[in-house]
């Protein structure tokens, strides 16, 4: 034994030490509780008053608890990311369906069954780190692969496509989705006359605001989206021969999203309604699972596609090159603690494997350097990859060393290369066998700043989303158009931007123009090319066209009063446990109702703070009293009459006939309504409904 494990001896006696279950020393009055201490490791005997001269007198310079403590509060924030400020991170795998070895030499895609670990991180875009969840905006969908080989970050978000095809525009873009710099305001939303100044004078984005303008920007849960890593990359194999691909996550639990009334209301009522459901999902064990698809194709079919396939505002339409599955993406673990993992999480482009690589596409080379950049600033130091979150899992070996915060510098003698010292002294070498090597794809022509040709058609797939959009899904995106530039105080920034929309469908531009009481349809803007109008649709765009057919996962809000029928609730609580769907119990008051068997039942929450939007579903189990009792209730007639303007399904029974008709909906029961007890349906029913998610047939009769 060693000196220093000898003083260590000495020091930690008995009576003063303990081992924690993680096998960690921490210090102890004995009696099982952790001593409080310093960072010093100084047990604080007093933690409620400042060290003072006199009973009354000046506090004194020497007390180093007081210092220590507020000093350290003090620097508790660091800058928040300059874009997708709020997130929410979760840990799990990715496990790979068979091996790739034929297209990649990614180890991660090696072996059936092999398992990768993972950090997700989800988010908006441009609210600031305390915004609310449910904005109208992109969701970012990045994730970190921590595989054998080193770590492979594909940074996506929930739509496939974006606003610009140059990376020197990204400042522009989100200068103008961001509060105004004069006034500090709005926050979260791109509801203003800054962005759509900028988004009708650049016609490229014209695709990408099809998708933010439509039900996708307003998703229902992190869980209920699809990712997409929107460039075209590059996968490698052992021999170099390189093959194109997209990547797509599916997400197994079905896409949904919310309606934008219901988003406005869910924003006051719930900020965190995003992350609350993807925590209590996981700690609930209904881990959410994504499969990653493939698009692969080779040169021949990138020369003969329509569009250029290193253009970020095109998609390819999965009925063309359809995907192959090839793993899937499990969540299975919620951070130990926020800021460690979720806000230190440190992102890159530029991360990738052996097997994997770019493309010269503008937008991902300009990220490229980006990511490292920002990272600087925001972690304070070029350490932050040997945080955890960070680390890789696989062994490191360089000569970097030093700067802030280094916590893992080289052991050995040498920190340069070449050098003559033996193997256990000179350090780790260049390997050239297994080493990443670039992908030698052949480049030249004279530098200019210019964007190709091949870029030009901006309004082609714009249409091609809308045209693959169910008739709700359309009417949602003109309603988005109408309400958005209706809050711009520019009446030329209005008119233009419905110039733009003619490009992509005269019918479209004719319903925001009158939804915004244009006088007479613009002209349409001009444009670099005529868009073409009979492009195939592509079923896949639609979220309505591809639903769950599952109510799992979603939660129905059961509105209860004194008196409910035991027996009905106990149905309805088991119809949806077998759908995997999950109840709570709303109530007047948040200590419970009686049951109508004599028994007391909990609420989970006092009607005023559960408004219907939080739920996929509700039910109106009350009496003839109850019923009459909630009609009194502003909060309850919200409940019934929100529930409806939402298309959400509702289970009633007949004695809650009193609320309809103080909301005006006893007139209205449509078969979203389902009469549930009494012999009537049974409960079963109305959870087969809900696998329809909503009763859109109600759309028209609302709006
Ligand atoms: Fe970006 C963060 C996704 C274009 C510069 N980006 C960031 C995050 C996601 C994306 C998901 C959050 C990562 C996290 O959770 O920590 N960004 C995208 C996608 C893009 C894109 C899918 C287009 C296809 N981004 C883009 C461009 C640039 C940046 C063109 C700059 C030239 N993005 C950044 C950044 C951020 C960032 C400033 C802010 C915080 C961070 O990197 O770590 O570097």
């Amino acid at each position: 034994m060693g000196d220093k494990a000898k003083r260590d001896e000495v020091r930690y006696g008995e009576e003063m030490v303990e081992r924690g279950a993680g096998g960690e020393l921490h210090q102890t009055a004995g009696d099982g509780r952790k001593s409080l201490t310093t960072q010093q490791g100084i047990v604080v005997s007093d933690d409620q008053n400042t060290l003072r001269a006199g009973e009354r007198g000046p506090d004194l310079l020497e007390d180093f608890h007081f210092r220590e403590k507020i000093f350290h509060f003090d620097h508790e924030r660091i800058p928040e990311r300059v874009v997708h400020a709020r997130g929410f991170g979760a840990h799990g795998f990715f496990e790979t369906y068979e091996s790739l070895s034929d297209i990649t030499r990614a180890d991660l895609f090696q072996q059936s069954g092999q398992r990768t670990e993972a950090f997700v991180r989800f988010s908006t875009v441009a609210g600031s780190r305390g915004s609310f969840d449910l904005a109208r905006d992109v969701r970012g969908f990045a994730v970190k692969l921590y595989t054998r080989e080193g770590n492979w970050d594909l940074v996506g978000n929930n739509i496939p496509v974006f606003f610009i095809q140059d990376a020197i525009k990204f400042p522009d873009v989100i200068h103008a989705a961001k509060p105004e710099p004069d006034r500090g305001f709005p926050q979260a939303q791109t509801a203003h006359d800054n962005f759509w100044d900028f988004a009708s004078l650049m016609p490229e984005s014209t695709h990408m605001l099809m998708w933010i303008m439509s039900d996708r920007a307003i998703p229902r849960s992190f869980r209920f989206m699809e990712g997409f890593g929107v460039h075209t990359f590059r996968l490698v194999n052992a021999e170099g021969r390189s093959t194109f691909v997209k990547f797509h996550w599916k997400p197994k639990q079905g896409l949904q999203s919310v309606v934008w009334n219901e988003a406005v209301k869910i924003n006051g009522a719930d900020p965190d309604f995003h992350r609350r459901d993807l925590w209590d999902a996981i700690n609930r064990g209904a881990y959410p699972e994504w499969e990653l698809g493939l698009q692969l194709f080779d040169d021949d079919f990138a020369d003969r596609f329509a569009f250029d396939v290193l253009d970020p505002t095109k998609i390819i339409p999965e009925e063309e090159v359809p995907l192959r599955r090839v793993g899937r993406l499990v969540l299975d673990r919620v951070v130990d603690n926020f800021f460690a993992e979720t806000e230190q999480v440190a992102f890159c482009t530029q991360n990738i494997v052996p097997g994997i690589d770019f493309t010269n596409d503008p937008l991902l080379q300009g990220r490229n350097f980006s990511y490292l950049d920002t990272q600087l600033k925001r972690l304070g130091g070029p350490n932050f990859t040997q945080l955890r979150v960070n680390a890789p899992r696989c062994p490191v070996a360089h000569f970097q060393q030093d700067g802030h915060m280094a916590m893992a510098n080289p052991t050995s003698r040498a920190n340069y290369e070449p050098n003559s010292w033996p193997p256990d002294e000179g350090g780790p070498r260049e390997d050239p066998m297994r080493g990443f090597t670039t992908y030698p794809s052949q480049e030249s022509g004279p530098k200019r700043r210019l964007r190709a040709e091949s870029f030009a058609d901006h309004y082609s797939q714009a249409r091609l989303f809308y045209m693959s959009q169910a008739p709700v899904e359309r009417r949602h995106i003109a309603d988005a158009f109408v309400f958005e530039l209706s809050k711009c105080d520019r009446a030329d920034i209005r008119t233009r931007m419905v110039a733009g929309l003619r490009n992509v469908d005269d019918d479209l531009a004719r319903i925001v123009a009158d939804g915004l009481g244009l006088a007479e349809l613009p002209d349409p803007l001009p444009a670099a090319r005529e868009t073409v109008r009979d492009l195939t649709p592509s079923p896949a765009l639609s979220i309505m066209a591809n639903g769950p057919e599952t109510f799992a996962g979603r939660k129905i809000g059961i509105l209860v009063t004194d008196g409910v029928d035991a027996e009905l609730l106990a149905g309805l609580r088991a119809a949806a446990a077998k759908e995997k769907a999950n109840v709570e119990i709303v109530a007047p008051v948040v200590g419970g109702v009686d049951t109508s068997d004599g028994n007391h039942i909990a609420a989970d929450q006092k009607l005023e703070g559960a408004p219907s939007v939080l739920y996929d579903a509700v039910a109106l189990l009350t009496t003839k009293e109850g019923a009459a009792q909630l009609a009194n209730l502003p909060a309850a007639r919200d409940f019934v009459s929100d529930a409806y303007a939402h298309c959400k399904f509702i289970a009633y029974v007949d004695e809650a006939n009193a609320l309809f008709a103080a909301t005006g909906l006893d007139t209205h029961l449509d078969d979203g309504f389902v009469r549930i007890g009494n012999g009537q349906r049974p409960a079963t029913d109305f959870l087969t409904r809900c696998r329809q998610l909503r009763s859109w047939g109600r759309q028209a009769t609302i709006s």
